[in-house]
Formats: C-alpha cells, sequence, structure tokens
C-alpha cells in the first residue's frame, strides 16, 4: 500500500505535465519538459534560465558544451550533469566545477508515450545503460554510446502499470472505505457513550434520593424499635408487633408495586415510539446508498418486527394490579381492629385510655412513646432491645440501603469512567475508538508478538511459558519516518506517521520496564508487519492499518471512489 502513495506522486505529475505536451511537444529541443517549453521557443538567441542576461545563440542549446551557469543550455545532453538538479552542489563540486549554482532543470525529460513522462539525472543521459525504470522509450541513449540501442518499451511497460495501477487503486479504494466505515463506526461508539452517561446521570440523580429515603427509613425503622416493648412468650403482644410490621410491610410493597408499573408504562410507551421511528427508517430510508450500517440496521429491524413477541399488556393481569394497589380498607383490612384485638404493655398500663376521645388518645399515646424513647436516648430507662440481636425489620432497613448504596457507587464509578474516556485521544477521527480492544499478531523469530489497540503490546514465546508485557498504552504521538518502502508496500515510507506510545510493561532484567512504540502507515487490513528490539527491552512495531489512510486525488482531481 506505501508504494501506493509513490505511484499516487507520479500519476499526478502525469496529469499536470499532459496539457502542456500537445501544445509545444514538437517545437521543443530534446529533452526540455512541456512546463520548460516557453524558454527555448521561437528566439534567435537563447537567454540562460536562471540567468537571462547570458545570451547564448541557439546552435549552442544540446551541443555537448555546458554554457550557462543553471545547465540549461544542455537540456538533452549530459555536459551540464555535474550540477546538481535538486540540491546546491556539494562543497568539493563546487571548486572541481566552474559553476556553484544548481540546475534549473529537473533532469531530461522521457515523453514515454504510451506510459508516464518522467525526468532523469542528466548523469544517466548517454551513458550506455538502459534505463527503463524511469525512461521506458529509451530516449536517453539517443547517441547509442558503445553501440547500445535502447527501444521504446513503453507500451508494454505503460500497460503493466496500469494493470497494477488498476489494483493498487482499487486497494486503496477498499481501505478507505473501510478507514470511513472505521469512522461511523468510531462516532457511533461515542455516541452510545454520552447516551450512557445521559441514563447514568439520571440514574445517579435517583438512586442518590432512593439512599437518602432509605437512610431516613432506616433512622426512623432503629427508632420505633428502640421504643418497641416486647413481651415474653405466652402473654400476647407479640401478634400486634407482627401485624404491625406486617402494615408496614405491605405498605411499602404496595408503594414500590405502584411505582415499578409506572415505570412499566413509561418502558412500554417509550418502546411503541422507537418502533414508530424505526419503522418510518425502514419505509423511508434510501436503499440505493448502499451503506453497509444502514442495511444492517434495517435487517435487524426486520428480523425483530417478525418475531412473536406476544401481547405486553394483559388486561386481566392489570385488573389484579389495580386490585392490589387499591387501599387497605378497600381490600378490606382493617388494621386498627386487629391491633386492637391483643392487649400489650402499654395498654394494661394505660388502659384509661379508652376511656379518652381518640384524638386526644393518639396525642397521648404518642407522647408517651416519645418520653420513652427521650429516657431510654438519655440512658435513664434501659432499651428493652439491648440484650436482644438487632430486629429483622431493622436488618433488612439496612440491608436495603447498602444495596441502594452500592448501586448509587457503582453508577457513580461507571459515569466517571464513561466521561473519562470521552476526554481521551482516540487520533484523526477518533478513528481508533472503533478499533479499541480488537488485537493483531506475528510471529518473529522465537517469539509471536500481539498489539491490542488502544491496551497494550504482548511478547510469547513460541517455545512456550508465559507472556511477557510489553506496554501499557499511554499516548498518540506523531512523528516523522523517512524509509525505502519494500516492493511490496509493507512500510512506513517517508513522511508524518501516528505512533501509539505503550509503557510500563515487565520490568526487563538489569534493564528498564519494557516499552513499544508502535508505528502506522496506511494498509487494506490491520496487520503487524516488522518488530524490531531497537535496545533492550525497548522494541518498535510497524503496523498497516486502513484506519490512518488519508483519501488521495484520483485522475480527474476528484478523492477516490470507493467500489460500491
Ligand atoms: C526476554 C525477551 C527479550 C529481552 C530479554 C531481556 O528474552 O523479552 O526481548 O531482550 O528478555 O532479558
Amino acid at each position: 500500500m506505501g508504494k501506493l502513495r509513490f505511484e499516487a506522486i507520479a500519476l499526478l505529475c502525469f496529469i499536470l505535465i499532459l496539457p502542456v505536451i500537445g501544445a509545444s511537444e514538437s517545437s521543443r529541443p530534446r529533452g526540455v519538459g512541456p512546463e520548460f517549453a516557453k524558454f527555448y521557443k521561437g528566439q534567435d538567441t537563447f537567454k540562460c534560465i536562471s540567468n537571462p542576461s547570458i545570451q547564448l545563440s541557439v546552435s549552442q542549446i544540446n551541443d555537448d558544451y555546458c554554457d550557462c551557469p543553471d545547465g540549461s543550455d544542455e537540456p538533452g545532453t549530459s555536459a551540464c550533469a555535474y550540477i546538481s538538479p535538486l540540491s546546491p552542489p556539494a562543497p568539493s563540486e563546487v571548486t572541481v566545477g566552474v559553476f556553484n549554482e544548481t540546475s534549473a532543470l529537473p533532469g531530461y525529460y522521457c515523453k514515454n508515450k504510451g506510459h508516464i513522462p518522467s525526468y532523469i539525472p542528466f548523469t544517466n543521459v548517454n551513458d550506455g545503460v538502459c534505463d527503463y525504470d524511469l525512461c521506458c522509450d529509451g530516449s536517453d541513449e539517443w547517441e547509442g554510446v558503445g553501440e547500445i540501442k535502447c527501444e521504446d518499451r513503453c507500451t508494454k511497460i505503460g500497460k503493466e502499470w496500469k494493470k497494477q495501477d488498476e489494483l493498487r487503486q482499487k486497494s486503496l479504494g477498499a481501505a478507505n472505505k473501510r478507514r470511513r466505515e472505521l469512522v461511523s463506526d468510531a462516532a457511533r461508539l461515542r455516541k452510545e457513550v454520552e447516551d450512557r452517561i445521559q441514563t447514568l446521570g439520571t440514574q445517579v440523580e435517583g438512586a442518590q434520593m432512593k439512599v437518602a429515603n432509605l437512610e431516613k427509613d432506616l433512622a426512623d425503622i432503629e427508632r420505633r424499635e428502640r421504643g418497641k416493648v416486647i413481651k415474653g412468650p405466652g402473654k400476647g403482644g407479640k401478634i400486634t408487633i407482627l401485624s404491625s410490621l406486617a402494615k408496614d410491610r405491605i405498605t411499602e410493597l404496595v408503594k414500590n408495586l405502584g411505582r415499578v408499573r409506572a415505570e412499566r408504562d413509561g418502558a412500554r410507551a417509550r418502546i411503541r415510539e422507537l418502533e414508530g421511528i424505526l419503522t418510518t427508517f425502514k419505509e423511508e430510508y434510501n436503499p440505493n446508498f448502499n451503506d453497509e450500517g444502514v442495511k444492517r440496521a434495517v435487517k435487524a429491524w426486520e428480523d425483530y418486527a417478525a418475531r412473536d413477541k406476544g401481547s405486553d399488556s394483559d388486561p386481566a393481569h392489570d385488573r389484579d394490579l389495580d386490585e392490589i394497589l387499591k387501599s387497605d380498607a378497600e381490600n378490606g383490612l382493617n388494621w386498627e381492629e386487629f391491633e386492637s384485638t391483643e392487649q400489650d404493655d402499654i395498654e394494661v398500663l394505660y388502659q384509661f385510655e379508652e376511656y379518652l376521645p381518640k384524638p386526644l388518645r393518639d396525642w397521648l399515646d404518642q407522647k408517651l412513646r416519645d418520653l420513652r424513647i427521650m429516657l431510654i436516648d438519655n440512658g435513664i430507662l434501659a432499651s428493652p432491645n439491648t440484650d436482644t440481636s438487632e430486629s429483622k425489620v431493622v436488618i433488612e432497613a439496612r440491608q436495603q440501603l447498602n444495596a441502594a448504596q452500592k448501586e448509587l457507587e457503582d453508577d457513580r464509578n461507571e459515569l466517571r469512567s464513561h466521561k473519562e474516556d470521552l476526554e481521551k485521544d482516540y487520533g484523526p477521527d477518533e478513528v481508533f475508538r472503533a478499533l479499541k480492544g480488537q488485537c493483531v499478531e506475528k510471529e518473529s523469530g522465537e517469539y509471536t508478538y500481539e498489539f491490542c489497540w488502544m491496551d497494550k503490546t504482548t511478547q510469547k514465546s513460541n517455545k512456550g511459558g508465559g507472556h511477557t508485557g510489553m506496554g501499557n498504552f499511554v499516548r498518540i504521538d506523531k512523528i516523522a519516518v523517512d524509509e525505502d518502502l519494500p516492493p511490496d508496500g509493507k512500510g512506513l515510507g517517508s513522511g508524518e506517521r501516528y505512533a501509539l506510545k505503550f509503557e510500563n510493561g515487565q520490568h526487563c532484567w538489569s534493564g528498564p520496564n519494557r516499552s513499544t512504540q508502535v508505528i502506522l502507515a496506511c494498509a487494506e487490513k490491520d496487520e503487524i508487519w516488522k518488530i524490531v528490539e531497537e535496545e533492550k527491552c525497548v522494541y518498535r512495531m510497524e503496523v498497516g492499518t486502513p484506519a490512518v489512510c488519508q483519501p488521495v486525488s484520483g485522475g480527474n482531481g476528484a478523492p477516490v471512489k470507493d467500489e460500491l
């Protein structure tokens, strides 16, 4: 794939050069490219391109003698080859040569009809070697030095190149298409995190309220329990307490049933709304866009819609719930009557209350309870429950509170970690988010190396034994690389590249903690190309991935289109 970059540049040169060929091809001296034709046209004299004050006769062009300091009078010979076309001459060349300028021309222009025109260095002109890689028309050996004849091979080479180029373009198109899919996956994943954060925010608020209520409930229950007089066996009174506990429990259950029912109704309404949205989406989406993601979503919806989900509402069930949710009185439950059937200590002690009007009796009863609690709280009266273990109702209230507190803590932790995740660097267009956790492996020497996106790198011995951590992901850097591309294109090439840094791996005996730098370059699929241990326990991986491909210009200057 890396090779594609060079070819794309070559193609671009071809495109830029092409329009000017027709106009000035015939009138140009040998070796002059179309973009320099204007300097050689229709004059009796020729002015050196970078030194127009030096005027020569036209016959001095390509006379195999270097007259111009910039070599522009010898575009078709090697007479000015000692002038560097690309960079200033080295100091040794300056002293040897007459001039210390750089060439005005990029090299000898090969028309390469049937393939891509290109320049070759002047040193290669008439050197007795056919340079078919740059000059497929063989025109660089026009003098036939040493009887050499370089036939024109452009048609064959051009055809082969075109075939290869089509494959490369196809591969690049596929890589870019894959990248776009990854970017869209990454955006979807981000949205999911954002949605989860919103849900968790609401959940945390609810859980906070629940904890506060349960704390209050527990305090109330503990307080009530402290003031409770429990009688010994056989004397009655336990039924009264039991009924009071049962009443509290039923009230609690009925309250919660009501809340759960309301939540269920809300959830049903939301499902109906979502199904409506998806039905419209299925009817209105454009299948001609061939978006795999959309197609998958529509298929999943169709499967879902076709499934027999049964009815989500059962009227009989709802009627049952209505009954349960009726008040105690409507359900024929008279707790007061039940409670008053037994005599407890308080009633025995304060039977005279029965002669009092009810409001006064309630008031008095409450005051007595408060008085007893106050006396217990201040150590004046012994607590009736001190030597008994905590009552069941208190234990249950505490368990509920603990569970709610744990739920709240879990929600808060999850919320925090999602918020941190949104702040993390996931590379260009957050594309690495889509690959997070995915791993690729490569065998190299006595180890198999593994690279897991945004996670870790590992070294596994091929002879068995444990795995060695080569570092955990810390950050994304951008670095400059300058390397020759191997023929299969699986290399970094030159330019700016993304590099993932993994640090703090397993400690190296008499060395540092292991660390890895993973340098990425464009490829059709994720693949580890090369692993090098640059220093002891400091590793470098070269990895190909579509995630870092850049859309390039196609032949018409437009971005390369996908194979749809
Ligand atoms: C293991 C491997 C090597 C490393 C040495 C250092 O053999 O992790 O890559 O160089 O340990 O002792």
